[in-house]
């Protein structure tokens, strides 16, 4: 098939996968038993690295039918898989990984366009002009072959070295092309498939750190002069050495803040058990509390296949039984089948209760807060309702969604609906009072 004819059959088949898309999304709307349905629930997607190798195994593609909503290829998108010599692309297994997606209505990350790894030798080997050239033709190549069919794209994958300095990795790019070799490829990258994401990718990037601190500076720079970026990458590959950090969240809302998306891109934690799942847990809570954490993938469907096998990195174990991390996730997502839920954990004896607080007092208005508490099981979501004294009026709701029938409010939660046993999370209102100081009354809280 020539180029424009598989052109032309990628986007016709793209055209279908939206409607495929559609309905997926219909129907988690019904049952958030699954990753994927659990995280669209939150506007979210979950992924997951897949290898084309593996897609022969029937257990293998049954998980990843079930539980994921976006696939991003493993290897198969990289340099080496795809331009193995010069101008010569071959997508046979990217086609088949993306192909397979799109059957089943899933999204694809593209991974990644520009890194020092996983190059083919004959790249190294060219003088600056010509891998100027060689760069912008491969990022056309491989991003006008999947053309509308990417989500998102890792254009620039790790860049920056590792350690306290903030400064740029030795590769061919960096050494022959300077700094501005990323923007360079961001330039192209827009250029080649206006439509996707554009996103930098990096690991040990996930705290904050002199690492992250100079990635977050580069974007700044991008977005303060207009080079294209929407999006930032952090890879979350953790273990013991490599804990989840304790400031992720703060550092995912500092790149939010500058009017980028942020993606988890290879997530995976070492480890087992509970513990695990809590590490987990965190990771996604991180997530779901930064508006602009728009999905999360998994560095692999089951561990047996993990690039760090040895270390039960992932949630699915070499048999695909779902692990407590498995659990924790969906829960952590507001899906079923988590603690509370029917078939999880502590199912129909989650409770909970609701406590008001006024914290704020002025002339029209005050500041009311609920401290929501688990009962003697973990919860997986919670609703309490708050009945307002007649005149008053909510003019707004934090760490919390509302929906209003008359003067009662019902919330439910944002990003806090999780609860281990007796643990609390609290949402806050402003209510303008017109004329009357009276307390709301706050009802019952369910539990589920
Ligand atoms: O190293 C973990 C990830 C770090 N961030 C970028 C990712 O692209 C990277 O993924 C890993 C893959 O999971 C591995 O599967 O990248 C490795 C290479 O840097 C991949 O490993 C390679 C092996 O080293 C090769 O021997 C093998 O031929 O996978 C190849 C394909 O199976």
């Amino acid at each position: 098939m020539n180029m424009i004819l598989r052109r032309l059959s990628r986007a016709a088949t793209a055209g279908l996968v939206a409607a495929a898309a559609l309905t997926a999304a219909a129907h988690s709307a019904e049952a958030a038993d699954t990753l994927g349905s659990a995280a669209a629930g939150q506007g979210r997607y979950f992924g997951t690295a897949v290898a084309a190798g593996h897609l022969g195994e029937a257990d293998y593609t049954a998980t990843l039918d079930r539980e994921f909503g976006s696939v991003t290829p493993e290897n198969e998108m990289k340099w080496d898989a795809t331009e193995p010599s010069r101008g010569t692309f071959t997508f046979t297994s990217a086609d088949r990984i993306v192909d397979h997606a799109q059957s089943r209505g899933m999204d694809v990350r593209g991974h990644t366009l520009v890194w020092h790894s996983q190059l083919p030798s004959w790249v190294g080997t060219l003088g600056a002009s010509d891998l100027r050239t060689a760069m912008k033709d491969h990022i056309s190549g491989l991003m006008g072959h999947y053309k509308g069919e990417i989500h998102s794209w890792d254009v620039v994958n790790e860049a920056f070295q590792d350690g306290g300095s903030g400064a740029r990795r030795s590769s061919p790019f960096q050494d022959k092309l300077g700094d501005g070799f990323i923007e360079e490829a961001f330039r192209a990258a827009r250029a080649a498939d206006p439509a996707a994401k554009l996103c930098y990718n990096d690991y040990n990037t996930d705290g904050v750190n002199a690492k992250s601190t100079a990635v977050y500076n580069m974007v700044k720079d991008f977005t303060s002069r207009g080079v294209p970026i929407d999006c930032v990458g952090f890879q979350s590959h953790f273990n013991s050495n490599s804990p989840v950090p304790s400031d992720y969240r703060q550092n995912l809302q500092r790149f939010a803040d500058l009017g980028v998306d942020v993606q988890i891109t290879e997530l995976d934690i070492e480890g087992s058990g509970s513990a695990q799942a809590a590490d987990y847990t965190k990771v996604v809570q991180a997530c779901l509390a930064v508006e602009r954490c728009t999905g999360m993938t998994v560095w692999g469907v089951t561990d047996k296949y993990s690039w760090r096998s040895g270390g039960t990195p992932l949630l699915f174990d070499g048999n695909y039984a779902e692990k407590p991390a498995y659990d924790a996730v969906l829960s952590a997502l507001g899906g079923s089948g988590g603690p509370g839920e029917p078939g999880g954990p502590g199912e129909g004896t989650a409770t909970c209760t609701a406590t008001y607080t006024r914290t704020a007092d002025w002339d029209g208005g005050y500041n009311g807060e609920v401290t929501v508490t688990a009962g003697s099981e973990p919860i997986g979501s919670w609703t309490a309702t708050v009945t307002l004294p007649a005149r008053q009026s909510v003019s707004a709701l934090w760490n919390g969604t509302a929906a209003f029938n008359g003067n009662v409010m019902t919330v439910r939660p944002s990003w806090n609906g999780a609860l281990a046993a007796g643990t609390s999370t609290t949402f806050g209102f402003t209510v303008t009072k017109n004329g009357s100081d009276a307390a709301p009354a706050v009802g019952a809280c369910t539990a589920s």
